[in-house]
Parts: C-alpha cells; structure tokens; sequence
C-alpha cells in the first residue's frame, strides 16, 4: 500500500492546465485560486446555460460511503446539475437478482464454511474476492468441491475442482438447461417450492423447450457436462452459488443473473446453512441514503440523467451540450466503453474539466484543473461492502499527503464559495456517519452506530436466515414467474436471449480485470505494473493455428470502434470465438492497449447497465 500512498506521482498540490488538453503540462496553483475559478466559471454557466450544463463523474474511488455519495451528492443536488446514472458496476445484475429474490440478499458469506458444493459462476474469485476463496478452501478440507462456470480458464478456473467453459452471454441458457434436468428428474424440492416460491408449475412447463440438446448447442458445455452438473447440483447439500459480476456486463445480464437465482429455490438450498446464492450483499448494510445524499436539496426535480457508460457520446451531442465536467472518484478516460469517443469528448476546447484524484490519470491529463485528493488512510470515513456483511469505520491514521484534500472537505469548500447555505455543508464526517447509520427501515442495521463502530472498528449486520420469512419482493416469495417483470416489459419466467450481434466480425471480446490492478487504479503503480508484467490476448490454440499466430507473437485487435495492439497467447483456456484480454492498462509509447476503446456503449437489459464484454472484434497478426 505504501508504494501507492507515497508513489513519487502522486499529486501534492493543484494543477493547471498551461499546454494543449492531453498533452500533460501543468503549473502548481494554490487552492483559493482553484476553488474561485472553478466557481467563478460555474456561475457564468449557470447564468448563460442553466445548471444542467455542469455534469460531475464519480464512482466509488476508494469505496468511503461518505466520499462516494456523501456531501459531492448534496453539493450537485443543491447545484443543480444534471445527473449521473451511476450504473457502470452491477446494476443490470442487481436488478435481476432482485426480481428473484426482493433485493440483494444472499447468504451469509461466512457460513459458507458448511458448503459442500461451490459453484462460482462468472466471477474470477481467487483475484477479485479471495476472501470468498480462503472460506471455501477451508470448506475443502471437509469434502468441498468447487466448480467454476467461466468463458476463461483464469486463476480462479485453474484453481477448481472442475471448470466449465462456456459461450460469452449464453449463462441464462445453461441455468435453464439445468431446470430443465432437475425437473424432469424429480430432484426438485417440492415442499420448499410450495411453501416459498411463486411460479413453479409455469416453470417446469417453461423449461421443457431447454433440452440438453438445444442448450449444449447454445452454450458450449456438452450434454454429458450438462446432466453431471445438473445431478451434482440435485442431489448436493448445501450447495451456493456465488453469481459473479462477469456475466452480468452483457446484453442479456440482468436477465442472466435473475434467471441463475432461480436455481437454490428448485433445490431449496435456502434453508440449509451454508446454501442458497449470493450476489451481492448490499441490501443488509442498506442505509440512510436520503439523509447523506440529500436529494431533497434538488429543485428541479426533472433534471436531466445522462448515463455514466455513454458519457462519451454524451460529451459529444451538440443538443443542450455539457459545459463542464467534474470528474471524482473515477478515470473515466480509462474504465469508460467506447474509450476513443470519451477522448474525443475531453478535447473539446470548450468544456471546461476539473479532475480531483491522488494521480494524475489519463482522464486529468485533460483537465483544466486537477485538484489532489486524500487517500482512505487520511480520511475519516464508514465502508461496508460487496459480500461481507461488516460495517467498519475508518479514521485518519498518517498525515495528509502534501495539500490533499478529501472529497467531503472539497465539497465544503465548493458549497462556501458558493454561498451555499443549508447546514447539510456544515455536517462533519461525524454528523454524516451518525445520520446515514439512523435508519430504522433496515432492522439489520441494529447496533451499528458511530459509538459501536468507533469501538470496534467493524461490526456485523444483526444477520438471520432469510427462511422461514417473507422477502421484498410484491408477493414476498421468491419470484420464479415475476408479474412485476411482466408490468416492466420484460418475460416473467427466467428466459434465454442472444445478446446484440454489433457486427459480423468473427471474435467475442471479454476485457476482463486482472489480479494486480483495481479496475484502472494501480494501472499507473511500477511495482503493480511489474507483477502483471503486460497485457495479453488469451485465444484459443485452433484460432491461433489458422491465423498463423504463436506464442509471443503481437497481434493486431480491431473493430468500429477502436483497435489494440497484445501479445498472443493461444492455448486451451478460452473456447473458439472467444478473445480474452485482462486489466485496464493504458497506452505506451508504441503500444495500444487500452481496450475500452474495442468496447461497446449500448446498455443492458436492465439498469442501463455496462455490456464491456458482449462486443466483437477482428484479429490479425502484426508483421
Ligand atoms: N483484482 C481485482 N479485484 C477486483 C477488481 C479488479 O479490477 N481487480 N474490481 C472490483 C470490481 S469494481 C468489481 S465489480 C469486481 C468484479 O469481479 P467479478 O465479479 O469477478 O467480475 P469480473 O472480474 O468482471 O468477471 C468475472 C468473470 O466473468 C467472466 N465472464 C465474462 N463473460 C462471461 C459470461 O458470459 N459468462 C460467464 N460465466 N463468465 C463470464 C470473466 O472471464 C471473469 O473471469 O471485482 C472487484 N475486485
Ligand atoms: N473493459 C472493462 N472496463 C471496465 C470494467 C471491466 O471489467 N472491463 N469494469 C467496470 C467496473 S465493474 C467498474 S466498477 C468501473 C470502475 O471504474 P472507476 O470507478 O473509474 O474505478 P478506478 O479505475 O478504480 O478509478 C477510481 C479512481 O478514483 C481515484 N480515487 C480513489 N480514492 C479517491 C478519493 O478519495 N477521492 C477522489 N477524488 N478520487 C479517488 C483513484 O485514484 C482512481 O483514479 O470500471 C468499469 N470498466
Ligand atoms: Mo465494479
């Protein structure tokens, strides 16, 4: 940590912008200058185009609940600027698992100790959440097994008992098949079905069109795989599937992911401890959003929302254009789809772009202000988490790095400057802790104050099992046939599409992470850098072979959208078709390899979600 905490790059004071936008060249400024020209310039674009011309961009930089949607959000919402639709992450997936089963709710990851059969499903665990994997390792030695479903053979595939390759976007179909088999075989739970879910009779018709055959065909898998997998799933207690964030950045991934949380309900492994799915946590830490954020600060309650994964086109558009663009939390230059419009957007000379970080990233290189952030140690802050169910409290333990300053202490002084009055800018970390953590609606929450967590650094939502019980969804059941679904225009029983074929290029492309860096973070760290080494192209070895491509060889990638420059590496580890390149890595000189620029911007199937991995590309070897 410290390589990256007191990395010589990092920034100390605020910048800027004396050169050509991108081009990198910087003069240090003081704060007060900083602060007065940002709202000096906001002031005659509110006067001269209305609030909505200014757009922030964040996401969850170091995951501080306060710094990620504390009093930045209070700040816009008073501004009146126009809106961002945060859903780069997990929203198609969240809001699928959430047709199923109310909300996100799963097991309690610790309990996962008594699992006998672990099924990660698009999720590369040993590098994005090796805690997970330190629980089921121990639960091997207990007879364990551990099967991972993956369109790549990564560390977390080569680390199974038993890994399945399967077809990119296509997980939906493979959940059906697998209903399919455990209906027809009786090894459903009928007693559980009964007595907790909604829509199992409609089901077991509806699946009867998902043979083996049909679903080996879509998937990949093979039909013998398909019934060992379906009766080791039928006949394993407790069994958890842990759905991973992988499958669900496609076309169909909301759907994907509503459709695999339907499979501990036919086995009802809800009851067993140690069984059922997870997806993601979040709804047992939820809380009080609407007194940290304070949308009530918000006068024009139609403002405009524009999509984080477009902000490429949306920079673009002429209609109503975006004026200024405040950047927190996130390096969009890098992590955004459609990479080469986001670029395009940021050179505009007439946008004027603050960037507040602790680098400075490709996205401040087009700044005309970059401002110098704390870090998490710096800080005081509350965490909770995507799996775990642990709220922790973090206090400043080093001094501040040179004139850093935290997200909420820049917010404040933004809202002084101008003149913002309400006592929301006044609050403290303390204040805003205690007021987000006041939230009787959420009855897990109970115990967990600023006092205890002060105390006790971390403390555990008050967890009880979910069964017996009622969920959150409209019949408070678990939704195998969802009537919601159908009022939002979708199918109500878990279905299979395609996802969009966006050209005829040969090549599904999945740009996945990778085990050193955090999405882009640490993508700038030599000591990171060195332990990845450099990015490559996992194909496969009959793909290779045709196109004349070895091992090492440097091979070109491409589509309408962009193009890259890797190091091939054929093998068995991806299936044919199938491309897979990992971590966010950005250009050299010499070489492209910023792959979001290969990346489609269109959304998912639900929660306007990210589909990075359902683009296509052409490849060919460079000469
Ligand atoms: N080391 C590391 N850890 C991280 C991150 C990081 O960048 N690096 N990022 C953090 C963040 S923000 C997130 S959201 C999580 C994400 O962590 P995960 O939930 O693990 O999600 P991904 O790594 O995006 O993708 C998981 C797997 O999905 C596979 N995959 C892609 N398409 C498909 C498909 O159609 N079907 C199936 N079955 N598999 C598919 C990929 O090959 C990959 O192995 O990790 C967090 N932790
Ligand atoms: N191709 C491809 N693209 C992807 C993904 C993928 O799997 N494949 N994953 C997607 C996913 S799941 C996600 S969540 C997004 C993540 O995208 P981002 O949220 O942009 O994530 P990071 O790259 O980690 O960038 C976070 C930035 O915040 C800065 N930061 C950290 N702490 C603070 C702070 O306290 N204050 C301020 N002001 N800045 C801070 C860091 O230095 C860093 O530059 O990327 C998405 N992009
Ligand atoms: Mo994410």
């Amino acid at each position: 940590m410290t390589a990256r905490i007191y990395d010589s790059k990092r920034l100390s004071q605020p910048l800027k912008r004396i050169g050509a936008k991108g081009e990198g060249k910087f003069i240090p400024i003081s704060w007060d200058e900083a602060i007065d020209t940002i709202t000096s310039k906001w002031r005659n674009l509110i006067n001269q185009h209305g609030p909505e011309s200014i757009l922030p961009y964040s996401f969850y930089g170091n995951m501080g609940n306060l710094s990620a949607e504390g009093m930045d959000r209070r700040f816009f919402h008073k501004l009146g600027a126009s809106r961002l639709e945060r859903s780069i992450c997990n929203a198609a997936g969240a809001i699928g698992y959430g047709y199923t089963m109310g909300g996100s709710f799963g097991i309690d990851p610790e309990e996962t100790i008594h699992t006998k059969l672990f099924i990660l499903w698009g999720i590369n665990a040993v590098s994005t959440n090796m805690h997970q994997v330190t629980i089921a390792q121990q639960a091997r030695k207990n007879g364990a097994k551990v099967v991972v479903i993956d369109v790549h053979k990564n560390q977390t595939g080569k680390w199974a008992d038993w890994f399945i390759p399967i077809l990119p976007g296509t997980d939906s179909a493979l959940a059906l098949g697998l209903m399919h088999i455990l209906y027809a075989e009786n090894l459903v739970n009928q007693p559980f079905l009964e007595e907790y879910t909604v829509g199992s009779a409609e089901l077991r018709e509806h699946v009867r069109q998902y043979d083996p055959a049909t679903v080996s065909a879509i998937t990949g898998v093979s039909i013998d795989d398909l019934y060992t997998l379906a009766r080791m799933y039928g006949s394993t207690t407790p069994s958890f599937i842990r759905i991973g964030n992988g499958l669900q950045h496609h076309d169909n991934g909301g759907m994907a992911v509503r459709t695999i949380a339907c499979l501990p309900a036919l086995t009802g492994q809800w009851v067993a401890k140690g069984g059922g799915a997870m997806k993601g946590n979040s709804g047992y830490l939820a809380f009080n959003t609407n007194a940290l954020q304070r949308p009530d600060l918000l006068q024009n309650k139609k403002t405009r929302v524009i999509n984080m994964n477009q902000i490429g086109q949306a920079l673009l558009e002429k209609e109503k254009p975006i004026l200024s663009l405040f950047v927190y939390n996130s390096n969009p230059v890098l992590v955004a789809p459609n990479a080469n419009k986001v670029q395009q957007g940021l050179m505009r000379e007439d946008l004027f772009t603050v960037v507040h970080d602790l680098f400075l990233t490709e996205t401040a290189m087009y700044a005309d202000l970059v401002l110098p952030a704390a870090s998490s140690y710096e800080t005081e802050d509350f965490y909770n988490s995507y799996w775990h169910n642990y709220v922790q409290i973090q206090k400043p333990v080093i001094e501040t790095y040179g004139q850093s300053k935290s997200n909420v202490e820049l917010f404040k002084l933004l809202a002084a400057s101008m003149d913002f009055k309400e006592s929301a800018f006044q609050d403290s970390e303390e204040d805003m802790i205690r007021q987000a953590l006041d939230f009787p609606d959420n009855p897990y929450l109970e115990g967990i104050t600023y006092e205890s967590l002060s105390e006790n650094q971390f403390v555990k939502a008050k967890m009880r099992p979910l069964f017996p019980g009622k969920l959150r969804t409209p019949s408070g059941k678990i939704e195998l046939y969802s009537e919601q679904m159908k009022q939002h225009g979708y199918e109500p029983l878990p279905t299979y599409t395609s996802i969009v074929k966006d050209s005829d290029l040969p090549f599904l492309f999945i740009p996945a992470p990778n085990h050193n860096f955090l999405n882009s973070t640490f993508s700038n760290n030599d000591k990171h850098i060195s332990m990845e080494k450099e990015p490559k192209l996992h194909m496969n070895a009959v793909d290779a072979l045709k196109l004349g491509i070895d091992t090492g060889d440097m091979v070109r990638i491409w589509n309408e959208r962009g193009e890259c420059i890797l190091k091939a590496a054929p093998g068995d580890t991806v299936l044919a078709g199938v491309l897979v390149s990992q971590g966010l890595w950005q250009n050299t000189p010499g070489r492209k390899q910023h792959i979001n620029t290969l990346t489609p911007d269109r959304l998912a199937d639900m929660g306007n979600g990210a589909v990075f991995f359902s683009g296509r590309v052409n490849l060919e070897k460079i000469l």
